[in-house]
């Protein structure tokens, strides 16, 4: 598991190498916007209910199959665990959004899930569409100017889109 900044290290010592120019370059400009990292992850953390519910509701209404008798999120076990799963997909993209770096995401959260939604009957691909809505809502909420004065955040924000479609990708 890696942040930004222990993931350059790790692979200039790989090398045996100094830390080059355009890799100081890089996390100097990561310190820079540091603010509105942080404020990304805090938006998409203190909704994180709000956009978990929403992504669920939007998912079952899109899959009423899922919710019908014989459904993979039939009966309230299996809903409460669809629900912690999307729960804990969408702490692991804060994390890597904290960190600048997908690899707590890979490592903790995605590795081996596609082979146990497999193992389980559950449809990855559906997993993948409430993923894909978790994303548009944190997008969202996380490029929501009011208010605030307004910044260039494409980078950070197609930064936030890949680790969920990395997560999407991930079990579909
Ligand atoms: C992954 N999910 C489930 C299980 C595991 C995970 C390990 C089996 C054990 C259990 O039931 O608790 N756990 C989860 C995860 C990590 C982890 C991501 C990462 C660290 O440790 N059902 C649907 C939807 C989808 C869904 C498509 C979007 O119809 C999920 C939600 N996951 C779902 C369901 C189960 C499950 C388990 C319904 C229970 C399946 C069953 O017992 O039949």
């Amino acid at each position: 598991m890696f942040d930004a900044f222990a993931k350059v290290v790790s692979q200039a010592d790989a090398r045996g190498e100094y830390l080059s120019a355009s890799q100081i370059d890089a996390l100097s400009a990561m310190v820079a916007d540091g603010n509105k990292r942080m404020d990304v992850v805090n938006r998409i953390t203190g909704n994180s209910s709000t956009i978990v519910a929403n992504a669920a509701r939007s998912l079952f209404a899109e899959q009423p199959q899922l919710i019908a008798p014989g459904g993979n999120a039939y009966t309230n076990r299996r809903m409460a665990a669809c629900l912690r799963d999307m729960e804990i997909i969408l702490r692991y993209v804060t994390y890597a959004i904290f960190s600048g770096d997908a690899s707590i995401l890979d490592d903790r959260c995605l590795n081996g899930l596609r082979e146990t939604y497999l193992a389980l009957g559950t449809p990855g691909a559906s997993v993948a569409v409430g993923v894909q809505k978790m994303k548009d809502a944190a997008l969202a909420i996380a490029g929501d100017t009011n208010g605030i004065t307004r910044g260039d955040c494409a980078s950070l924000m197609s930064e936030v889109a890949s680790y969920f479609d990395k997560a999407a990708a991930a079990v579909s």
